[in-house]
């Protein structure tokens, strides 16, 4: 019963006996002493991270000391502190290790864990476990690896009374009832897990930041927040929070939030004071400002840059940074005015603000200019901004990605937007580039991303929505990694080294996000979901597409007319060649195709289908591809932890009746609307 409950907790940190004997074989030869010589906290947790793992690998703790019989064993330490780490290394190989970077070598018979900093040494401890459990031999093993990102932030949209906004895995490990939760040893789990993939900050509460979470600047929660702070830190990971733009009105200490306003600037400063006092590694602030009805400096006449800047210097003696999020758009978008384009309101912004940003700003934008659907362009605000610090932000929680009851590993979702080329300093401006800040020579970047936690016994609900977790913290790090590189790391972490289970789970998640996008949502169309919680097919259900729809669906075609020519000109926020490529629709390519272009439903893709035999076709496929997922699923059974495979099962049964639903609603809605075709999706020509 207890294992039931607590099936998948480990998630891709397995602490259970290794049973395969060459794996086994591989653990035992490397690990049978830890040595460190600092006293550092980040080596410490390292140091103790790798004696546990290990102990519950081989049954074997390893000794503290180099052992007398002669077997392989670790040596952990920094450049700096420790002079046997420092004399492995020439001057050379140590100056090109970053801030949280490490090198491991095999030296004889010792592992070398090495970094410029204990936080370094940290990510090198979980990169060693993970070679223990996905490598084959140590014996060449000579590793440099600096992070990409010098951010590699998680946002928790976890409310104070316990819920989760666009949660689908249980309720929030953070908070109940209102308060903060006692027993943070949950929070310590999940600070592990993030650490081991190179996670360095965390938002703890959602960006929509309403009363009682205003008060988390207040006594009334600082001391426990501090806790919290703690159990992070441990890991390396540095606090954030999200902070309500009109804070010292809600809080009854002024009348205004004027981000000019002298007796406002005094009250950030005030807070800043007091969290650093408190925090002193604090992160910084997230802000969701004049979007979806937040507060924002647009009340007072200011624009993104003045509110911005304000909470900026009220933060910079500390070192910490201000998060601006550029999710803006109108919400009451009239859609019988087909100029207005919610696509174009970030690049609209904030463009005009390039340069106005102080140095521990950074802006957030989401990988594509509408909102995490399962197929969007990239957002053209990446190639726009060159004096700007910016973060990429996507979504892990699958808000419109089936849930966590549809099977979507989204890993190859961004790898096309961060290798997507902006073009805005020639070829090869890539979106990672722009990110990592190395593009325009900016001094901070990264990614953020909205987690997918919850209680759940598994964390994630879907026992494969792991992967996106782990995935996305590994991209972070490394973003030239490969999808598939990704998913068969995190199979064998989290069940072991069978081959047959191996090569079945990495079928399935390279094909998920194909097959979900095949029966939602075709080329590029998006939104077609239930209003206000987005599960579930509802052509014209989204709730902001008021007098109308996202898709202008009429007798006569489908899509949206972006073009510059004709349309709403969001194809010209790009550079060329993207700019000329998408304004014509027999340029676009054809997943994006209604994105950009309103045609009819005759029109005739690369493919050399129709856009409506397109429509039909995807989604028969796509319905019965989701039901050879259950197969899949079932041929692993007896194979995986019985618990975890239950948990899946359902939900790959719920996905494949739900599919049929999706193609049913689609198919009738496009059948009706076009006339075309019949009710089993033959084209009458
Ligand atoms: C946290 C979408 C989601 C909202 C979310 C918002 C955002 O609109 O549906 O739940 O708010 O994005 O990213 O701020």
């Amino acid at each position: 019963m207890k294992e039931a409950a607590q099936a998948g907790y480990e998630a891709w940190l397995r602490k259970r006996t290794v049973t395969d004997q060459t794996q086994l074989s591989l653990i035992m030869r490397w690990t049978n002493g830890i040595v460190l010589e600092e006293d550092d906290r980040y080596i410490q947790t390292a140091a103790s991270e790798l004696a546990e793992m290990i102990a519950a690998w081989t049954g074997r703790r390893p000794s503290d000391s180099v052992p007398g019989d002669g077997g392989g064993w670790l040596r952990i330490g920094t450049f700096m502190g420790s002079s046997e780490v420092a004399r492995a290394f020439s001057e050379e190989e140590m100056s090109v290790v970053q801030e949280d970077g490490f090198r491991l070598r095999r030296l004889g018979e010792r592992v070398l864990i090495a970094g410029m900093t204990g936080r370094g040494v940290l990510y090198g401890a979980f990169a060693f476990l993970r070679l223990m459990q996905t490598g084959d031999s140590l014996d060449e093993l000579d590793e440099l690896s600096n992070p990409a990102n010098s951010l590699r932030l998680i946002n928790q949209w976890d409310n104070v009374d316990g819920s989760i906004e666009r949660g689908y895995s249980g309720q929030s490990i953070f908070y109940a009832e209102g308060e903060i939760v006692r027993d943070l040893s949950r929070v310590r789990d999940y600070a592990r897990l993030l650490a081991s993939v190179g996670i360095n900050g965390i938002v703890i509460n959602n960006v929509n930041v309403h009363k009682l979470e205003t008060m988390f600047l207040t006594e009334k929660y600082l001391p426990r927040i501090v806790e919290v702070a703690n159990v992070f830190r441990t890991y390396g990971i540095r606090l954030f929070l999200s902070i309500n733009f009109a804070a010292p009105i809600e809080l009854g200490d002024l009348p205004t939030a004027d981000p000019l306003d002298e007796a406002v600037k005094d009250w950030w400063k005030e807070r800043a004071r007091e969290l650093y006092g408190r925090i002193p590694d604090f992160g910084g602030f997230l802000v969701k400002a004049d979007s979806e009805f937040r507060p924002g400096p647009f009340t007072y006449g200011r624009d993104h840059a003045d509110g911005a800047n304000m909470l900026a210097e009220a933060l910079a003696p500390y070192g910490g940074l201000i998060v601006w999020r550029c999710f803006v758009y109108n919400c009451n978008q009239d859609w019988r005015d087909r100029k207005t384009d919610r696509a174009r309101a970030a690049y609209d912004h904030f463009t005009p603000l390039d340069g106005r940003f102080m140095d521990n700003v950074v802006l957030q934008v989401k990988n594509g200019p509408m909102d995490f659907q399962v197929r969007e362009p990239v957002s053209p605000l990446f190639g726009a901004m060159p004096n700007t610090n910016m973060l990429i932000e996507f979504q892990i929680t699958q808000e419109y990605t089936g849930q966590q009851r549809h099977l979507c590993y989204l890993v190859p979702q961004w790898k096309e937007a961060l290798d997507f080329d902006t073009y805005l300093r020639g070829e090869g401006s890539t979106v990672k580039k722009v990110a990592d800040g190395s593009l325009f020579g900016r001094p901070l970047g990264g990614f953020a991303a909205v987690s997918n936690i919850g209680s759940d016994a598994n964390w994630t609900g879907h026992p494969l929505a792991q992967a996106n977790l782990y995935g996305y913290g590994r991209l972070a790090w490394d973003p030239d990694l490969s999808a598939d590189g990704i998913a068969v790391e995190w199979t064998k972490q989290t069940f072991g080294h069978n081959d047959y289970v191996i090569r079945t789970v990495l079928a399935m998640l390279m094909s998920s996000w194909g097959v979900y996008e095949s029966y939602t949502a075709p080329l590029g169309v998006g939104w077609m979901v239930k209003p206000n919680h987005h599960y579930g097919p509802d052509v014209d259900g989204y709730e902001y597409s008021m007098w109308g729809t996202y898709h202008f669906a009429d007798c006569r075609g489908i899509g949206v007319d972006r073009s510059v020519h004709t349309g709403t000109g969001y194809a010209g926020q790009y550079h060329s060649p993207h700019s000329e490529r998408f304004e014509s629709a027999e340029t676009t390519p054809d997943e994006l195709l209604l994105f950009f272009h309103h045609v009819p439903y005759r029109h005739r893709l690369h493919s050399g289908k129709t856009v409506i035999q397109h429509i039909y076709d995807t989604h028969f496929e796509g319905a019965e591809r989701a039901e050879e997922l259950v197969d899949q699923w079932e041929g692993l059974k007896g194979y995986i932890d019985h618990n975890i495979f239950e948990q899946g099962l359902s939900r790959f049964q719920e996905q494949a009746e739900h599919a049929k639903e999706w193609r049913d609603v689609i198919n009738t809605y496009f059948w009706r609307k076009s006339g075309i075709a019949d009710e089993q999706g033959r084209t009458l020509y």
